[in-house]
């Protein structure tokens, strides 16, 4: 058939590196960027096969989120906005790892397997982050949807969100709002404006004043476009690590200020001011701020997750709505936001393995679900039962107006929420519009609970697969005895928790610790590192605890 010539004429312009094996981690195909062409090229061909198969739009991102700039990957987006399905990841990497010469008869498998109607249109849209290496990579996605005679709309540059978006108001003939930048930024406006005035007795302590890191990637060139449709009496945002100077992730965005603990660069240094980082795809947030001792403070996942799903309680109490809400976390989030969620909230608590789709997939258990990672993604799911009974109480006559305003409030906010996915602009926005109603500083904020110290290290070890887990990624199974091990280093310590995995980005073990005190957290983080280097042939030094 004409498809099948077409792929294998394309596949000799993009050709796969002998011997080298992709693998579809927690969020697509991520690696240097040089050895993804022949990714792209067949991305771009399983995207429309995908499309063929649900007769809807699907849509592609290329982007490596906050690995270094040298880096990049692909994610690819369903319908509904959500990430691919399990057994299609299957498929990507099948296809990723076919051979030139194997690929027609891949793509044949996946065409009977997945049951596409080959002859039935395509259509695939496409976005890229601000990586120099995407533009490349862009055409070569394009020669795949083009081999397959999809139709293709490239957005060009984008958050991964942004994309997400896209798609969902597409498939939903613009009932979620207009496929288009421009209707994406007037949507977000047009709810956060509305919010302030519901809100009428928000302010008080309040500031608007907001110092933004970007991460020298795409969220800072979005900002700035969404700037123009804000009141900027509302909201005063000044953008750092715009892109025009420092280099994408390199010492600031939010995985950075996350995992080093401490603020970008790039960024002037204020008492008291509230600071917020977007990664480099504009998909995660964290807040921080620097007190008058100079002391650093962050605010991450877990305290976004707290705030958000204790102010939409306080909204669903006042409506005196029967709606059940849940929060959905992984195994990094730390011990005090769990215990305040669920002992001061009252909110139910799930925790699910760490990626995006296991914590969007539990959340949506819930009739209103509020899942996010300790490293800022994340967002709120409303069922339709849900949006249909605030949509109901936002107009019934019967309720007193208190508790139809608290209803309105509830709708404007689905209207500021990114259902699709993670993203860090509407996650912003949510927060503020939050603190303006609660008349909180950044301060005030933090204060709702104290996180335990935590520390994250990685192991770098001959086989990171010789790790297995269990539980959300709590208890380790394999190698036999390492979880005894852990235990009864845990035990030496007050409050503490620790718990190890194979990372799904990168070729390392993961080790997490919390514990009463720095030193404590420190100590135990590095004496499990240590025992897991032991006990999985680590590659390098040993991790030792560190002296000072
Ligand atoms: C990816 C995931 C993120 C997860 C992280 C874990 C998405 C969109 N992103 O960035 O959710 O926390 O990987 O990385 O799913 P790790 O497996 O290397 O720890
Ligand atoms: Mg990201």
């Amino acid at each position: 058939m004409e498809y099948f010539k077409k792929i294998a004429t394309g596949s000799s312009r993009h050709c796969k590196p002998i011997d080298q094996k992709y693998s579809y981690g927690t969020a697509g195909f991520r690696c240097r960027a040089n050895l993804l062409d022949s990714v792209m090229y067949r991305m771009g061909i399983l995207a429309a096969l995908r499309s063929k198969q649900t007769k809807a739009t699907v849509g592609v991102m290329i982007t490596a989120s906050h690995n270094p700039e040298e880096d990049n990957g692909v994610k690819l987006v369903e319908p509904m906005g959500e990430m691919l399905v399990p057994n299609w990841e299957g498929y990507a990497s099948r296809m990723a790892n076919s051979s030139d010469e194997d690929l027609e008869c891949t793509v044949k498998t996946v065409v009977k397997e997945a049951q596409v109607d080959i002859l039935a249109p395509a259509n695939v849209f496409i976005a890229r982050d601000t990586r120099p290496s995407s533009v490349v990579l862009a055409q070569s996605l394009k020669d795949g949807v083009t081999a397959m005679e999809g139709q293709l709309t490239d957005y060009g540059l984008l958050s991964t969100p942004q994309l997400h978006y896209m798609v969902r108001c597409y498939n939903t003939k613009q009932a979620y709002g207009q496929h288009t930048e421009q209707g994406y930024y007037q949507k977000l406006a047009h709810a956060f404006h509305s919010l302030h005035k519901l809100n009428d007795a928000g302010g008080g302590d309040y500031s608007n004043q907001i110092l933004l890191d970007g991460a020298n990637g795409v969220g800072a060139l979005k900002v700035m476009q969404f700037l123009n449709h804000l009141e900027t009496s509302l909201l005063n945002i000044t953008v750092c690590n715009d892109g025009s100077n420092g280099k994408l992730n390199e010492m600031c965005g939010a995985d950075y200020v996350k995992i080093q603990q401490k603020p970008s660069s790039g960024m002037p240094s204020k008492v008291a001011v509230k600071c917020v980082s977007f990664d480099g795809d504009a998909d995660r947030i964290v807040y921080f701020y620097t007190d008058t001792d100079q002391r650093f403070h962050l605010l991450d996942g877990d305290k976004l997750a707290t705030l958000i799903a204790g102010y939409i309680q306080e909204l669903l109490t006042q409506s005196g709505s029967q709606l059940k809400m849940g929060l959905v976390q992984t195994a990094y989030a730390n011990g005090s936001s769990t215990k305040y969620a669920s002992e001061t909230l009252k909110v139910p608590v799930a925790c699910v393995s760490t990626g995006v789709k296991h914590l969007h997939h539990k959340a949506e258990d819930f009739d209103i679900g509020v899942y996010f990672e300790a490293n800022g993604h994340g967002t709120v799911l409303y069922s339709k039962n849900a949006e249909e009974k605030i949509q109901q109480a936002s107009q019934d006559q019967s309720l007193s107006n208190d508790q139809r305003k608290s209803a309105t409030i509830l709708k404007q906010f689905i209207d500021l929420t990114n259902q699709t996915v993670g993203d860090a602009l509407c996650d912003l926005l949510l927060v503020e519009t939050i603190l303006w109603a609660k008349r909180w500083t950044v301060e005030a904020w933090d204060a709702s609970y104290t996180d335990l110290p935590n520390r994250q290290l990685k192991v770098k070890v001959a086989d990171r697969t010789a790790i297995q887990t269990t539980d959300a990624e709590r208890q380790c199974t394999r190698p036999v005895g390492l979880q005894d091990v852990i235990n009864s280093l845990v035990a030496n310590y007050q409050t503490a928790r620790s718990f190890v995995r194979p990372s799904g980005t990168e070729d390392v073990v993961r080790v997490y610790a919390e514990a009463a005190t720095r030193e404590q957290a420190d100590k135990l983080a590095y004496e499990v590192a240590g025992r897991v280097y032991d006990l999985t042939k680590g590659v390098g030094d040993r991790p030792v605890v560190p002296t000072s």
